[in-house]
């Protein structure tokens, strides 16, 4: 792939670093430093115009919207939230597949007249769910180990990415409701897709190609 713009890509850590990487091999794009051994944050590349920046999964579509990063990866659930300003997202990846769901107790759902509680880092994702049942609730914001809300009675029910349920299991909870199928999706910036056009969507297609073949 020729570019003739510097681009830079934001990318989390783990399953998204993992799983985006062979996508961009296909475009010829190795990172040089492997971002779970090396302390640096601004990674080159094979490509010297191509740079990665690592960053917290959550702060993907903030970087982008910015123009700090001219594209990165980010999941679905994380773009809800976020809201989608400043970004284009052309690209479903495919990867980091989960679902978000509403989870609790197995007797959660039983009736009551009570507002139920509802514990969450998808705050956003969980008012606009819950809003287009008409049904009423409390939502409680945390940062992470929802999970343990339910059984310690700080909620009855949580919103929470759900993967293969063991983590549900482990902790006696189960699945009770779908809210929406997650993957990953390639962001990229509104500026840089108008002043960058060619190299970003000689990227753009390379992916796109990746994308199919597997
Ligand atoms: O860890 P940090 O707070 O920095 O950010 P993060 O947790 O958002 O990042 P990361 O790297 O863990 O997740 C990045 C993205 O991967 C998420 O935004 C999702 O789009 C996607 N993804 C896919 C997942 C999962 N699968 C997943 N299983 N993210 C999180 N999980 C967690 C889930 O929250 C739950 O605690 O894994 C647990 C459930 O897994 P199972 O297999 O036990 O059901
Ligand atoms: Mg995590």
């Amino acid at each position: 792939m020729n570019l003739n713009a510097p681009l830079t890509i934001a990318l989390s850590k783990g399953r998204i670093f993992d799983q985006t990487l062979p996508l961009l091999a296909h475009a010829g794009i190795e990172p040089l430093d492997d971002p779970e051994t090396s302390r640096k944050l601004i990674l080159e590349t094979s490509s010297p115009k191509v740079k990665f920046v690592i960053i917290r999964a959550s702060d993907v579509p903030t970087y982008v919207q910015y123009g700090a990063a001219d594209l990165g990866v980010a999941g679905k659930d994380v773009l809800l939230e976020h809201g989608g300003e400043g970004l284009y997202e052309p690209l479903d990846l495919g990867i980091a597949r989960c679902r978000l769901m509403v989870a609790g107790l197995p007797d959660a759902l039983e009736p009551t007249s009570r507002r139920l509680r509802i514990a969450t880092k998808y705050v956003h994702s969980a008012e606009r769910y819950f809003a287009s049942k008409g049904q009423q609730v409390e939502i409680i914001k945390l940062y992470g180990s929802m999970e343990l809300a339910p059984l310690v009675g700080l909620s009855d029910l949580i919103v929470d990415l759900v993967e293969s349920g063991n983590t549900l299991k482990a902790n006696g909870l189960v699945p009770l409701e779908h809210i929406a199928d997650i993957s990953s999706r390639l962001v990229v910036n509104k500026a840089s897709w108008k002043m960058k056009h060619e190299a970003v969507s000689a990227l753009l297609e390379c992916l796109r190609e990746a994308v199919g073949q597997r």
